[in-house]
């Protein structure tokens, strides 16, 4: 590394990083100073390709300038407009745009910053519409195991995924789950959908509430259609139609949250086109604006929305909840530059038409050292190795780094889910790469999973910045 390449680096003591070993991270920092496309520029100045779309959420490739530019001149003519008893035209103009975008019927939006923001609102409004609806016994909450809805009270309480609850204490009451649909002893390195056991699973949803709590009793179900956070687990056949049909029989609101799956990575609008299974509520974040402003939705059906219109009292607020930036105009504008952007360039056909490709790609992998599974579905794919607490995965993620590659890891699972714009030869590189970084690690036995080796470059840079401050 050059001397002035160096001299560009941050004082790294200040900033607590989220959801990352922050000592060791800062032994070795991995840093992007820029993006285009389907690459990201590292800090030293290595053209490293975007395997993870950021983290999900850049569906439409880095440095869109129709976003940029209009963003920038939204800042110019309106940078905030008070959320609550006053709005602006843009608001309901993305409201109007991303209802369009929906599934038939979901058109009502609430608007919030994040994706565990979007959770805990769907939550809520969930309890608050069976009260508003004359049913206030309707108070629990059933999620799903490893189920990921964020990092607030609420999505970590219908969240299913240890590590993220167990700091916390108890978080909400009243809360259940039911069981993940992940069984690697049947469906190991399936292509696509699992086509066994779905509809037993949701049934057995159905003979828990019936058994534990009485359906009378609960207000809602939130689901990822395919979960992502906790490592690409697909749904099998007919286990979500399966799930709908018991929510409607039980008067129970089914919610997809839909922060991952939404936006043309399963190669549809959203997941629930994609398995033809209409929620009652759906959440989204992510790619609502490619990545750029950080803003969720939660949207709602009609008749949801009208209960709190008809059954409230004229004057009161419908519904107590929202946020200082909740629709602030930027995000608007991102939003709307973002629908154009999928509109003419068919991102959800694109992401179909790529799916069977990134599918016979990643299973190429399938017999390589350590890898106990490889699951896909749309733009999405997840490598699971043998059980090693992570330590393999990250191995080969900062092998991955080290080579050009951005990959994401959780748990033992390595998860690829590129830009929508990503190209087959991008793909083949993609694979290509995991293939040597997993053979790398694989071949160096015990040492492989020691995080030293890796990153030499970072190391040294580290170790000089420590120097500096
Ligand atoms: N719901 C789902 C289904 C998510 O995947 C959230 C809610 C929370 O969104 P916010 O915007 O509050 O972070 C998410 C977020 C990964 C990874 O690679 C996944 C998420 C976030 C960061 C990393 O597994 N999902």
């Amino acid at each position: 590394m050059s001397k002035s390449e160096q001299a560009e680096l941050p004082n790294l003591s200040h900033y607590w990083v989220p959801f990352t070993a922050n000592r060791q991270f800062k032994a070795m920092p991995r840093l992007f100073k820029a993006a285009k496309g389907n690459y990201y520029t590292s800090m030293d100045g290595r053209q490293i390709l975007d395997g993870t779309a950021g983290l999900w959420c850049v569906p439409a490739g880095h440095g869109r300038e129709e976003i940029a530019v209009a963003v920038a001149n939204q800042l110019r003519t309106l940078d905030y407009a008070p959320a609550f008893q006053s709005s602006h035209p843009l608001a309901f103009e993305a409201a109007t745009r991303l209802a369009a975008y929906m599934p038939t019927g979901l058109d009502r939006i609430f608007f919030t910053n994040s994706g565990s923001e979007s959770a805990d609102t769907a939550l809520k409004i969930a309890l608050a519409y069976h009260r508003v609806a004359g049913n206030p016994l309707r108070n629990k909450l059933i999620g799903r195991e490893r189920g990921y809805h964020g990092v607030n009270f609420g999505g970590i309480s219908v969240g299913g995924i240890a590590g993220n609850r167990k700091a916390f204490g108890n978080a909400l009451s009243g809360v259940d789950h039911i069981r993940h649909p992940l069984d690697i002893e049947k469906n190991a390195f399936t292509k696509g959908i699992p086509q066994d056991g779905g509809i037993a699973l949701a049934n057995e949803f159905e003979q828990r509430m019936l058994t534990l709590h009485d359906p009378s009793t609960i207000a809602a179900l939130i689901v990822e259609p395919m979960q992502g956070s906790a490592g690409v687990i697909v749904p099998p056949a007919g286990y979500l139609k399966r799930l709908r049909e018991i929510c409607t029989k039980h008067g129970i609101l089914l919610i997809f949250d839909e922060v991952i799956t939404g936006f043309g990575r399963l190669g549809a609008k959203f997941g629930a086109d994609y398995f033809d299974v209409i929620p009652d509520m759906l959440t989204c974040a992510k790619g609502l604006t490619n990545g750029v402003v950080p803003m969720g939705a939660v949207a709602v059906k009609r008749e949801i929305y009208d209960a709190f219109m008809q059954n409230s009292a004229v004057g009161s607020i419908e519904l107590p909840h929202g946020y200082t930036y909740s629709a602030i105009p930027i995000a608007c504008a991102a939003v709307i530059a973002t629908q154009d952007i999928f509109a003419a360039e068919k991102l959800e056909a694109r992401a179909a038409g790529l799916s069977t490709y990134l599918e016979s790609a990643a299973h190429s992998l399938k017999g390589l050292p350590m890898v106990k599974d490889i699951r896909n579905i749309g733009l999405v794919a997840g490598i699971e190795f043998e059980a090693k607490a992570g330590a393999s995965a990250f191995a080969v993620y900062l092998k991955c780094y080290e080579l050009g590659l951005h990959v994401r890891y959780t748990g033992d699972i390595i998860a690829i889910s590129p830009p929508l714009t990503i190209e087959k030869h991008e793909i083949d590189r993609i694979f290509n790469t995991l293939a040597d970084a997993i053979k790398y690690v694989a071949s160096q036995g015990e040492a492989g999973l020691d995080v030293s080796r890796y990153l030499k470059n970072e190391q040294q840079w580290a170790l000089h910045q420590q120097h500096t401050i």
